[in-house]
């Protein structure tokens, strides 16, 4: 089953939205695959963001990154990435569709609560570069058939 990391960022955090969006991935029919509450270090920021590194964006990034504890999660469902990308909206809140994540609490693209894997590769790599094998649990719900077609 395809595997995403989810970050609720420090502004999510901050902002007592921690439980809105477990609420609507559960509520989409994700699986829950391991979650820790933690402060980032800069060491992690920087890898983990690597690919944003010389943009001009990027030191104000990994600075609101680890300014303050986010919730690292993973996530997993049939076409979990995209599904995932869909409930938390396009990177820049004003762009994000109504009924998103970052359209419903987000005005700009510094601020923009969450992180999701843009792909299932970058996904399985996120995941391991955020938990240890040990972190994740391997479990199926009686209602997966229900949500799950195969
Ligand atoms: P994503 O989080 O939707 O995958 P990316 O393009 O990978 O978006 O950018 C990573 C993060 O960097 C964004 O979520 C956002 O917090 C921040 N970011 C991206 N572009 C800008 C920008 O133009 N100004 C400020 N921050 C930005
Ligand atoms: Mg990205």
């Amino acid at each position: 089953m395809e595997r995403s990391l989810v970050l609720v960022k420090p502004d999510g955090v901050q902002r007592g939205l921690v439980g809105e969006v477990i609420a609507r991935l559960e509520r989409r029919g994700l699986l829950l695959a391991g979650a820790k509450f933690m402060q980032v270090s800069r060491a992690l920021a920087e890898e983990h963001y690597g690919i944003h590194k010389g943009k001009p964006f990027y030191e104000g990034l990994i600075a609101y990154i680890i300014s303050a504890p986010v919730m690292a999660m993973v996530w997993e469902g049939p076409n979990a990435v995209v599904a995932i990308r869909q409930t938390m909206g396009a990177t820049r809140p004003l762009e994000a569709a109504p009924g998103t994540i970052r359209h419903d609490f987000a005005l700009e693209v510094g601020r923009n609560l969450t992180h999701a894997s843009d792909s299932p590769e970058n996904g399985a790599k996120e995941v391991a570069l955020w938990f240890k094998p040990e972190e994740l649990v391997s479990w199926r719900r009686a209602v997966d058939p229900w949500i799950f077609e195969k």
